[in-house]
Parts: C-alpha cells; structure tokens; sequence
C-alpha cells in the first residue's frame, strides 16, 4: 500500500530535480537541530550571536538592505480566472506564473541544503488546524518557522494521517528586487516565493498560508481566516471575553494583544491574556458561536517602539531565545531599537557604526521573532484544539481625524460594512509611501486571497438562523488633536475601551445610537485617573455628520470598485448609514436657510 508521505517524497523529489541543492535536510524541530543550524548561520554570519548573560540564546540577523519587508507588488494571486483574484490582488494566469517561477527556481540551490519543513497551523491536536510543508533554501527561514509554527516530527505525522497540505517553495535566490515573486495558487493549494528571505515573504506559514491561502480555504469550508489578534479579558469576577481585533501590519496588534492593564484596574483584579498577536482562524461550533485558534505558535513583531511604556510584556519575553532581525546593537553586544529605554546603539541594522546622519539605527520594520509561550501574559488557551469563543470583534486603523474612539456596531451586516470601509494611513510594514490613507477591508487588503466582493459575500453568510455571533466594534487610538498629539493616550489604557465592549458583550453598559452606530457616552466610560481634558474625550466621543456624510459617500465609491459582484446587502447597508445621516442633518440644514 503506498504510504500517504507518498505525495510530500515525490514533490519533494521534483523540486529537488528542479532546484539542484547540495544536500537535503528533513526538519524535525528538535533542540539539536536548531543548535547546529544555528551555529551553521554562526559560520556564514547570517546569524550573530548577542550577548550571552544578557540575551542567552539570541541572535541577530540582518537582511540584505533591499529585502526589508512584504512587497505587495510582487504578489500575486494565481487563479484560472482573473475575477477570482478580485481587484484586490494582484493577478497572474498559473501557467505564465509557473513558467517564470520554473525559471527562476531552476538550479537555483547548487550549493546549498534544500531544508524540508512540515509544519502545523494551529495546535497540533486541534480539529481546525492546517498542515503544510515549506522546502526552502534558507536556515534563518528554518529557524524562525520553528518559532512560529508546531514543527517538525509532529506535524509530519499529522501530514501522513491526512494525506493532504499546503506546499510552499521559497529560495533566497539573490535577493535581487528584479527577481522577486510570491505566488499563490489557491486552486493547487500552493505557495511560491523566490527572492526575497524577509518575513511575510519567506516564513510561508505566515501571510502566504494562513492568510492568502487560509482565507480561500475557509470560504470554501465555511470558515474565517482572519488578520487579527486574539486577547482575553478577564474581570474581576473572574469571567473572560476573547476578543479578536483586525488592525493593519504595524498598528499596535502585539501591544493590545498583551496590554497590561492600568495600575487601578490591575488592582481591582483585571487581567488580559494572549492567544494571539496576527492571525485568528474562527469557525462556527456547535453552540453557535465563533471559536477560535491562532495557527501561529510565535509572534514576529515590530521591535522598533516597543519599549517598558509601550509593551513591558513584550520586553520581558526577548531577553532569551529570539532572533532579532534589523535592529541595531549596543557595545556589548545588546539588541537595540528607538522606543528602547536603555542603551546606546553602537552598530546600525546594516552593521554600520551608528551614525543618526544615516538615519534610524533599527530599521523602521526591523523585527522580533520568540515563541509565544514566553509571553508573561501567554494564554494557555492558545493551545486549547477547540479554540475560545468570541465574544466582539474589533476592527481598527490609523485615523487622525473624523473616526471616533469606539463605535459598535448595530447588527452583524453593519459590522461587515464597518470592516469593509476600515481605512488606516499606511506604515513601514510593506514598502511604499507611508502615511496615505488606504482602504483596508479587514486589514485583509494585502492578505485576502481571493476576491473582496466574495469576501464580503461569504462574511455576511455567517449571519444565520441559530448563529450566536459576536458583536462587532470599531476602534481608533491614532486620533489627533489640533496640536498634532495624539488625543488618546493608547497602550495600556485601551483597556477602558475594552471594558466597555466587553461590557456591551455581557449587557452590562449603555450606549447612546447615532447614525454611524452606538457610542459609549462620556459618562459610560472609565476615564478616572486619565490626564484627559473632558473637551478631549467630547472630541473623541463626537460623530461629525458632515464629516460622515463625506465618508460614507467614499465608502459608496469604495465598494463600487468590486463592481457586480459586490452583494447588494452591503451597498444596501452603506445606503441605510447614509439616509440615516441625510435624516439626521436634515432638520437643522431647515433650520439654517429658513
Ligand atoms: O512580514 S510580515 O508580513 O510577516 C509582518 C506583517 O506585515 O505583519
Ligand atoms: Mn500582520
């Protein structure tokens, strides 16, 4: 009887005619293979060793200076038909696709190791967890996919019970901008990435599975793939909400995934634990509810900004095990970033002698990767096969002006509507200009692998006899003041807004409705012990009508971009917000001719 490993032995094979490599390792995850890998990277000097009293355990790793982050112009969403894709993705047809990456592939590993990655996305034993296998040509791919996913022996005995898994194939090549790809072939199930070894491009597991191909996936099999992060709340009664909240790459989803709460509310008895910093899979139990898991098992966050003020969880869990990638170094050998509250950088992320004339000595996206077990707020519920259940999904973005601070939505279609109008200013985490306002449906615009307008359709599918859905937000900590300032302090002290949301979930708190959706009145959140002017959090508080006016009318054009396929209850429900606004401007637009 052929084994079920057939299928990975014989691609592997292929790509191993394909690709020339030297030698073929297959990971297994264990201690004393991360240990000679690393100090193989030791040797080429793709790794360097940090101080060892102070970071036992960790390296530094600094990338080619054009090879810094995703590139969203090389990737590309190969499907049979182009509307597949969407207009939200970049399309390539699969053979012209297959043709150039067979190219760029061909020979491409003659002197190195071809290393074989089964992995799991999710906990290992969890129903709703995904395989998939990553050959690659990199050992820092290796190491930090270790990180960031179950893997090794155990997931390739999930493999063979399957039978089935996502095939990634990635090579460094020569890290040449011109000869850069990611492809995606939902239809086959695969992943190739050729020339870039940075993140999102080269971790496959990452965006490229469990986003692009996950989110193609899960609209086939009933199910969400999300680009969120998952935090529990935990009262002082002890009960606990999971919240899953969708902000774009860079926007503080690793603080408010591990938000420590404010001093009064530490000692009242709150607390917040970690499930999940990026990605949230969810999925329909049997009690109607959505419960889910994240499929990563590490975080790779932004190092730059993450400081004893901002995130002293995150501080706390890097000084052993992680590999650092682009930051700058002390003397003696200390990872360092701006936001760091100690040290003096000595060396740039280039491994120049820091000098401020050659600007940052991190780069702006210069990143960690730890596993999330060494999290202090690390949920072991994020090991739990069944997942948590959702209490309120938040969506969010960078809006200096107009958005409030939080607004609720009234049911699960103005949700869908509030997610798909989400905006944010761009950040460092993709290359490009940063501080433009984009559309960002779900913070899913650089990570669906499929068409938006279907997106939509299949997220408004949810709402069905006996669903128990979670109520839908949407957050802002990014809006300014005349000054410049940001208004709200943020970190921390989002956890008011939190207990509000958590509090709207149990039935606990009022709301005051507006045309936009329900707000919280002054009065209705804990703003005690802030430094904030009570004109302030009017300010936040406030819906601007004409402004909203203006914003739904962008929406409108927004979502005409998906053309006929977009659902008609969407447009429907950008056009019940925007009559609701008409009506509600109207009396006094009378009062001011008359
Ligand atoms: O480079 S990654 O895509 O993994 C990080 C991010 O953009 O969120
Ligand atoms: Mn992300």
């Amino acid at each position: 009887m052929p084994s079920s490993l057939d299928a990975l032995n014989h691609w592997v094979d292929a790509v191993a005619r394909l690709t020339t490599p030297d030698a073929i390792h297959w990971c297994d995850g264990s201690e004393e293979e991360n240990a000679m890998l690393a100090a193989r990277m030791r040797d080429s000097g793709d790794f360097i060793a940090l101080n060892p009293e102070t970071h036992p355990g960790c390296h530094l790793h600094r990338s080619s200076p054009s090879d810094v982050a995703r590139v969203e112009h090389l990737t590309f969403i190969c499907t049979r038909d182009p509307e597949d894709a969407g207009p939200n993705n970049h399309w390539m047809a699969p053979d012209e696709a297959h043709a150039k990456m067979d190219a760029l592939f061909a020979g491409c590993m003659r002197g190195r190791t071809l290393y074989v990655i089964p992995y799991c996305m999710g906990p290992i034993g969890a129903p709703n967890a995904r395989c998939g296998v990553e050959i690659t040509d990199s050992p820092y791919v290796v190491a930090n996919m270790r990180l960031m996913t179950r893997m090794g022996a155990a997931a390739l005995a999930r493999i063979e019970r399957e039978g089935h898994f996502v095939k990634g194939l990635h090579s460094t090549g020569e890290l040449d901008p011109d000869r850069r790809f990611i492809m995606h072939f939902p239809e086959e199930l695969a992943i190739q990435s050729y020339g870039s070894g940075y993140g999102g491009n080269a971790l496959l597991g990452k965006k490229c599975h469990a986003l692009r191909i996950g989110s193609w996936q899960a609209r086939q099999e009933g199910w969400l793939a999300e680009h969120m992060l998952i935090v529990g709340i935990e009262n002082p009664q002890g009960e606990t909400h999971y919240v899953a909240a969708a902000f774009p790459s860079a926007c503080g989803k690793t603080n408010l995934a591990m938000l420590i709460p404010p001093e009064r509310y530490r000692r009242a008895g709150w607390k917040v634990w970690t499930v999940g910093d990026d990605i949230c899979w969810m999925t329909p139990g049997p009690d109607g509810r959505l419960w889910a898991i994240n499929p990563e098992a590490g975080y790779f966050g932004v190092a730059p900004g993450t400081g004893k003020g901002t995130n002293p969880n995150a501080l706390a869990m890097l000084d052993r095990d992680t590999i650092f990638t682009n930051v700058g170094v002390t003397a003696d050998g200390q990872p360092w970033w701006e936001g760091l509250d100690d040290g003096t950088p000595a060396k740039d992320w280039q491994g120049r002698d820091f000098d401020p004339a050659n600007g940052p000595a991190a780069h702006a996206n210069a990143r960690f990767t730890v596993s999330a077990k060494q999290c202090p707020s690390w949920s072991p519920r994020a090991e739990d096969p069944q997942g948590v259940p959702i209490s309120a999904i938040v969506f969010g973005g960078r809006r200096p002006s107009l958005v409030p601070l939080v607004i609720e939505a009234r049911d699960w279609t103005h949700g869908v509507l509030v997610g798909a109008a989400m905006g944010s200013e761009t950040t460092a985490a993709a290359t490009g200009a940063v501080g433009v306002l984009r559309r960002d449906s779900m913070a899913m615009k650089p990570f669906c692998g499929y068409n938006f307008a279907d997106y939509f359709t299949h997220w408004l599918s949810f709402d069905k006899a006996g669903a128990k859905l979670p109520k839908i937000f949407h957050v802002n900590w990014f809006r300014k003041g005349a000054d410049g300032r940001f208004t709200w302090p943020g970190f921390g002290e989002n956890l008011r807004v939190l207990e509000w949301i958590v509090g709207r979930c149990a039935g606990t708190r009022s709301a005051r409705e507006t045309p936009i959706g329900l707000l919280p009145r002054a009065a209705d959140l804990d703003v005690e012990g802030l430094d904030l002017a009570a004109s302030d959090l009017a300010m936040l508080l406030d819906v601007d009508l004409a402004g909203w006016q203006d914003e739904l009318a962008g929406i409108g054009e927004y979502l005409e971009t998906f053309g006929p396929r977009l659902p008609a209850a969407l447009r429907r429900e950008q056009q019940r917000v925007a009559a609701a606004l008409d009506e509600e401007t109207r009396p006094r637009a009378r009062a001011a001719t008359g």
